[in-house]
């Protein structure tokens, strides 16, 4: 072959090359959470404006679902495309089986997409699934000049725990509406289905009670460090929970209590025990190994409105456990909130009550339980509620004492996984980040994925486990920016960790699809911690 030949036939063979089939196979592209079985053919699927999306089964569940691959896709592609009963491209068939079904079949072949489940929830993961299949630039928020190609398989999935959460203090910085919903928005794409939200503490009351309107009036008008604060409305906290619902999120509503409760005595002072220590040993309060800088003595006075607290310290107040006031406030909260909450958890807090008795702490748990109980709702709280004798099929939530977590499990009843070291958004990645706090640890992405809730604790089987949570704590987060930092991409590890059975999940594996998945938080503007265990 002379020189020019062959010139011509490698411009020809790179040609054909990249018409060719192209872009990875399924198993290569960036699906997290993985599922349980994913097999590649060796063909594609291209969406155009000309397909239209099948709905098979329940017209009246199938519809919203249709809608929400519609709105999704709109802005990227430019598509809108048509929904019926006719012959599709994408095809959403529902069977109607066990609505706690969240099992779903993904079949991409040459022709067609087709998504079929048990339950509305299988169908919009399958589609959390699909969108995940095409190029990343399908999230972007304008037009995008791409060939909407998504490789040939089939995928067969369900989640390894009911419960996949993550948890927006709202408390020590207020955050806003349209970021709440922006976080939902992520979560769904990771197929978390509990927005766990903590609505008060020391800092402040975020949601509006109707009966007791001080607590937003006065308790929600400062956050940490001195700004404006803010709270919800009830007709606001509405939106998020029907916001969640359309994304097969529930929300869990957390009072913090008796200790957290700051923002609420200096809205009643007649609530407000003035401090009230157990052992007169001020070193017990603040997490441990950090000493407290408080002055006690200013606390000390009963009766009289607590100072609003702009600090970051923790366990320093406390709910007057002997005052019947005390207990009326918590029936007045428990129904306002019940009334507006529809799914089936209601967090009671109980962390950190430094300065509580310890007769008193269990005496108040058991009270507010019955409380909570009476007025529909199943109890969570942080894991030293399980100090005090649980209700049956009360939740306990792991984060720091792995022996509370054994009383728990020794009560018969069920534990939420966030252990602190491994799923605390607000812990720094290293001593470098930017914010964030360390007390518990420094976790790194690889760290927050390598870990397993069935063996982490000795004390907690895996049929102990109802799920795994991911708390972000905002003392240091004041926006959204601080918001992605902090989240993304760890939470991706977690939602993969509460997902993906133990077996099946690997490192290296993530490592790959993490950085595809950065590639649709770029397009998104998401402003992400790049990882150096990544190669983004
Ligand atoms: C501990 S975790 C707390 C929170 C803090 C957090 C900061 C838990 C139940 N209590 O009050 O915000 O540490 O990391």
């Amino acid at each position: 072959m002379t020189y020019q030949k062959s010139i011509i036939v490698l411009f020809l063979s790179a040609l054909v090359f990249s018409c060719g089939p192209k872009g990875p196979s399924l198993d290569e592209r960036g699906l997290i959470p993985l599922p349980k079985s994913v097999s590649s053919s060796n063909s594609s699927f291209e969406l155009t404006s000309a397909a239209s999306i099948q709905l098979i089964g329940d017209q009246a569940s199938l519809e919203p679902l249709a809608q929400y691959f519609n709105q999704t896709i709109k802005r990227a592609t430019g598509f809108e495309l048509k929904v019926g009963e006719g012959e599709g491209q994408i095809i959403l068939e529902l069977y109607g089986g066990a609505l706690d079904d969240e099992s779903y079949e993904l079949e991409i072949t040459s022709s067609q997409a087709k998504i079929s489940a048990d339950s509305p929830a299988g169908i919009f993961y399958g589609i959390q699934t699909l969108l995940q299949a095409f190029p990343s630039q399908i999230f972007a928020p304008m037009a995008q000049n791409v060939n909407w190609i998504a490789p040939a398989g089939k995928i067969q999935d369900d989640p390894e725990y009911p419960y996949r959460g993550s948890m927006l203090d709202v408390a020590r910085h207020f955050i806003g509406m349209e970021d709440v919903k922006h976080y939902i928005d992520q979560m769904a794409r990771l197929k978390l289905n509990y927005l766990h939200l903590h609505l008060t503490d020391d800092q402040g009351w975020r949601i509006e009670i109707k009966s007791w309107p001080k607590l937003t009036e006065i308790g929600g008008k400062t956050q940490v460090g001195g700004g404006e604060g803010g709270f919800f409305t009830q007709e606001d906290y509405k939106e998020l929970v029907r916001y969640a619902q359309e994304r097969f999120i529930t929300i869990v509503p957390e009072i913090d209590m008796p200790g957290h409760t700051n923002a609420a005595l200096a809205a009643y002072g007649e609530l407000n025990p003035g401090i009230n220590l157990p052992d007169g040993d001020l070193s017990t309060v603040n997490h441990p190994g950090e000493e407290s800088e408080i002055d006690f003595t200013s606390k000390m006075i009963t009766r009289e409105p607590a100072e609003l607290y702009t600090g970051i310290e923790v366990g320093f107040s406390t709910f007057d456990t002997d005052l019947e006031l005390t207990y009326q406030l918590v029936d007045d909260v428990v129904r306002e909130l019940s009334e507006i909450t529809p799914g089936p958890y209601f967090h009671i807090g109980g962390d950190e009550s430094h300065v509580t008795a310890k007769d008193d702490y269990i005496k108040f748990v058991e009270r507010v339980q019955d409380i909570v109980q009476k007025h529909g709702k199943i109890s969570v709280g942080w894991d030293e509620v399980a100090t005090a004798n649980l209700l049956p099929g009360n939740i306990a939530q792991f984060w720091a004492m792995e022996d509370n977590a054994a009383l728990a499990v020794g009560q018969g009843n069920q534990i939420l996984m966030s252990p602190a070291k491994k799923s605390y958004l607000d812990m720094q990645y290293d001593s470098t980040s930017r914010i964030g706090l360390h007390w518990a640890a420094y976790i790194e992405l690889d760290s927050a994925y390598l870990w397993d809730p069935a063996t982490y604790s000795s004390n907690i089987k895996k049929s102990d486990i109802l799920g795994v949570e991911a708390p972000l704590w905002t003392e240091t987060v004041e926006n959204r920016a601080d918001i992605e930092y902090l989240t993304f991409p760890r939470l991706a590890a977690l939602a993969e960790v509460a997902w993906s059975p133990g077996s099946s999940r690997d490192w290296e594996s993530f490592k790959g699809r993490v950085a595809q998945l950065g590639e649709s938080w770029e397009v998104q503007g998401i402003q992400f911690y790049k990882s150096p265990k990544v190669a983004w």
